[in-house]
């Protein structure tokens, strides 16, 4: 008796697929992290071994996004050997209604924005609980910081009325490390009424590297549900 697939993981893998056919030939393609992006990347993999879609180049956002990508086949590149990047594919934590995202969950969201902001079209792709009214009414805003100014700049949030907290490891002892040997600093805020705003003002701390606030630069969202036990992609 085969176990009955996980509705959930089938409605990730279908919009990976939904964002996978959206890649064409001849393209440079972001590769983002998180699970469902991971489906993608597998996918774009196939489609290349198939001869649906080829020569195309990847631009992996973090050091998961480069070994999968290595294992599908999808050869890499760097941003030092390209002019731009055609179309991003990427996960999140949170979106609202202006298509401002809050990323940063597997601590990527560093090179996620460098490499997301560059990208023509960036996609992002989610499942529906990520869909929010508000930014931060879930999910705390990460933020990368540097190991000797973690203090200095978890005070300087709690200023802001952000409630800091550095993000343990879960696997591994120890506070988590960003693949640039950096910390992140996960912050509760009541209440985000200007997104654009806060992304900049957190990111001229001194000591902070990159927070994971996204605004105004996702292009299209593809939610995935399950309906009546059935994925679907919109
Ligand atoms: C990544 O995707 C992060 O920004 C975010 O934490 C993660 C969420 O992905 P998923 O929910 O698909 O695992 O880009």
């Amino acid at each position: 008796m085969t176990a009955a697939a996980d509705p959930v993981k089938l409605m990730k893998q279908e919009v990976g697929r939904a964002a996978a056919n959206l890649i064409q030939s001849n393209s440079i393609v972001g590769l983002g992290t998180g699970s469902t992006t991971a489906y993608a990347i597998q996918f774009i993999g196939e489609r290349l071994k198939s001869g649906e879609i080829k020569d195309i180049v990847g631009v992996p956002t973090s050091f998961q996004a480069e070994v999968l990508s290595k294992q599908y086949g999808i050869p890499l590149t760097t941003l030092d050997a390209i002019d731009h990047i055609d179309i991003a594919i990427d996960g999140a934590d949170e979106v609202d209604p202006q298509k401002n995202l809050i990323k940063g969950g597997g601590a990527a969201h560093t090179r996620e924005k460098v490499v997301d902001y560059l990208a023509n079209q960036f996609i992002v792709v989610i499942d529906s609980g990520k869909l929010v009214d508000k930014l931060g009414s879930v999910f705390a805003v990460p933020v990368e910081v540097i190991p000797m100014a973690v203090t200095p700049v978890m005070n300087a949030i709690a200023k802001l009325g952000g409630k800091p907290e550095l993000r343990m490891g879960v696997k591994k002892a120890g506070p988590v490390v960003t693949d640039q040997g950096n910390l992140v600093v996960d912050v509760k805020f009541d209440d985000i009424p200007d997104p654009v705003n806060l992304e900049k003002t957190l990111n001229n701390i001194p000591g902070v590297l990159e927070n994971g606030i996204f605004v105004n630069c996702a292009d299209k969202v593809l939610i995935g549900e399950v309906k009546d036990g059935k994925p679907v992609v919109q």
